[in-house]
């Protein structure tokens, strides 16, 4: 086995977004795409020589091909120790848990998370830091910076290391620890969860459908749920993770697990419902005839959490990303916690969880996670709702409704329009931004505008500052409209339009979300003129 240095030029594009590099599959399959992008992580963080590393992907098409490349990569570089899930899988959370458990020098996920996969589809590549959560801006920038200078990567030339059963091999000097995938994050949810409660409600009749989406989730879902959990055999479906996630957009919201949510909102619906993602950090939540908002879960998981043994010396605080809504921060409020707003992405949670800040996370977009990793994850969620479940032995929809009694409802949607042409959606960006000034004290249909700015965050632990986050329009009766581009698409622009309404009267906390916030919605289209820039005026998805 020789180390060979392989001459290779900059690849434009290869710039991180809100959750590592995605792009088609077939891009990440050319020549010396990912090897560029894997040197210049490498680089950026000063080289892995004596370093050790995890490693493991959602098992997307190109995963098991990717892994071998990454390994010899890391082998040529000098790294000591490689550990990487069986077949080359680990979710994301079991991904950040392996980092911490072991105390490596970071790792390396292969995903697009709830993008879809397949030759035709994405790839996406993430390296996350020695605290085991994504790599912050400054990491990233660097990383960026590096693929525009790059000029050589170094690979040893051998053959496939096999990666079909757990043991230590060996690459070129370099230890490969091939391991299970699912024990160590099982042990982590058993101490944190009241497994023996779990077991008792599901002994008791309770019926629960989980939807893996053929996505990585599946042999966790399997494992804890069925085995350690005694929930009826059958309870995972799509529990076999595939290379293309079975033509499935592993996207866990009422319109990509329609089947899901047409069993939960069916006649004989299960008492719970859940969902992940493609890499398993997501998490959609279901009761039987109801579905729980995002925003709303987080903020009942922060009042609930108590319940959790892993959890009963309480909260050191909150956070939420900034389009998420404001449910969690009256629950905060109510328990004398402190409340953090950072922009989209999980990468802004890891100062707050590392200080001790904050101990649960949550975004709108189906991610909700605590201090135990440095990610957001999908069955970590739903975990603690069986928790609670089975500690109140009410239904979903009446822990909802005690929530919203006490607390009041807010109303919440987010409109996604896709594949929006780049330059279009950027003129109705810069437009909007160059019209917040003037928007304060406007009434726009019955709503009067009383602030709008664009986003920017100061990290509270590190001091860094991230501008542009995305543009908020508040209303002086509470109601806020939220607009961004999402960074994680692979073809053309995604604008996310994020509407919230908060509802004190009981009397009206039974409207459908799409009705309680049609003024605001009316109000959104008149201020950032969607149809005329974009040409659309109905959003491709609704959550
Ligand atoms: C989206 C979500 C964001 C999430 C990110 C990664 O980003 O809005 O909340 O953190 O995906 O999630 P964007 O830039 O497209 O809006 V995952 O599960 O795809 O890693
Ligand atoms: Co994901």
């Amino acid at each position: 086995m020789t180390v060979e240095t392989v001459a290779t030029a900059p690849i434009a594009g290869q710039k991180p977004g809100t959750s590592g590099l995605r792009k088609k599959t077939h891009v990440f399959m050319g020549p010396h795409y990912l090897e560029n992008f894997v040197q210049a992580t490498f680089d950026a963080i000063g080289g892995v020589a004596g370093k050790t590393l995890v490693l493991g992907g959602d098992g997307r098409y190109f995963n098991d091909r990717a892994a071998q490349v990454i390994l010899r990569m890391a082998a040529a570089n000098g790294a000591v120790r490689v550990i990487v899930g069986t077949g080359a899988i680990l979710s994301t959370p079991a991904a950040s848990h392996l980092i911490r458990l072991h105390g490596t020098d970071g790792g390396i996920i292969l995903s697009a998370s709830h993008n879809p996969g397949g030759p035709d589809e994405d790839f996406g590549i993430k390296f996350n830091t020695p605290n085991g959560g994504p790599a912050p801006e400054s990491v990233t920038e660097a990383i960026f910076a590096r693929t525009q200078s790059i000029a050589e990567y170094r690979i040893l030339s051998a053959q496939d290391l096999d990666l079909s059963a757990p043991g230590r091999r060996d690459l070129g000097g370099m230890a490969v620890d091939v391991v299970d995938p699912v024990a160590d994050y099982a042990a982590l949810m058993e101490g944190l969860f009241d497994f023996a409660a779990i077991r008792a409600l599901f002994a008791g009749g309770f019926r629960m459908r989980m939807d893996s989406m053929c996505a990585v989730t599946g042999p966790y879902a399997r494992e804890i749920l069925e085995r350690r959990l005694g929930a009826a055999p059958g309870t995972v479906v799509n529990a076999t993770p595939l290379p293309d996630f079975g033509g499935l957009h592993p996207d866990p919201n009422p319109v990509w697990a329609k089947a899901l949510m047409d069993e939960m909102m069916g006649p004989d619906a299960p008492d719970f419902g859940a969902a992940s993602d493609g890499d398993g950090d997501r998490n959609m939540v279901v009761g039987r005839g109801i579905y729980v908002s995002p925003s709303d879960s987080l903020a009942v998981l922060a009042a609930n959490a108590h319940l959790a043994p892993g959890y009963a010396g309480g909260l050191k605080g909150v956070a939420r990303s900034m389009p998420t809504s404001a449910a969690v921060d009256r629950v905060a409020r109510a328990l004398g916690l402190p409340a953090y707003e950072t922009p989209t992405g999980w990468k802004f949670f890891g100062n707050l969880l590392d200080a001790g800040r904050a101990t649960l996370c949550g975004e709108e977009s189906f991610g909700t996670g605590s201090d135990h990793v440095r990610e957001k994850d999908g069955l970590w969620a739903i975990l603690m709702w069986l928790n609670i479940l089975a500690v109140r032995r009410q239904s979903v929809a009446d822990i909802l409704a005690d929530h919203w009694a006490r607390y009041g409802r807010t109303y919440y949607s987010r409109h996604d329009f896709e594949a929006i042409e780049s330059a279009r959606a950027e003129a109705m960006m810069t437009a909007l931004r160059d019209s917040l000034a003037d928007l304060p004290g406007q009434a726009i249909g019955g709503l009067t505008v009383q602030a709008a700015d664009d986003f920017a965050y100061a990290d509270p632990v590190d001091g860094s500052v991230s501008r542009h986050q995305g543009v908020r329009v508040l209303f002086a009766d509470g109601s806020r409209i939220v607009l961004r581009l999402s960074g994680t698409g692979t073809e053309g622009a995604t604008l996310r339009l994020y509407l919230e309404r908060f509802e004190p009267d009981p009397a009206r906390f039974g409207l459908d979300p799409q009705d309680a916030l049609a003024p605001v919605i009316a109000a959104a289209h008149r201020i950032a003129r969607i149809a005329e820039f974009t040409g659309r005026s109905q959003p491709d998805v609704i959550t």
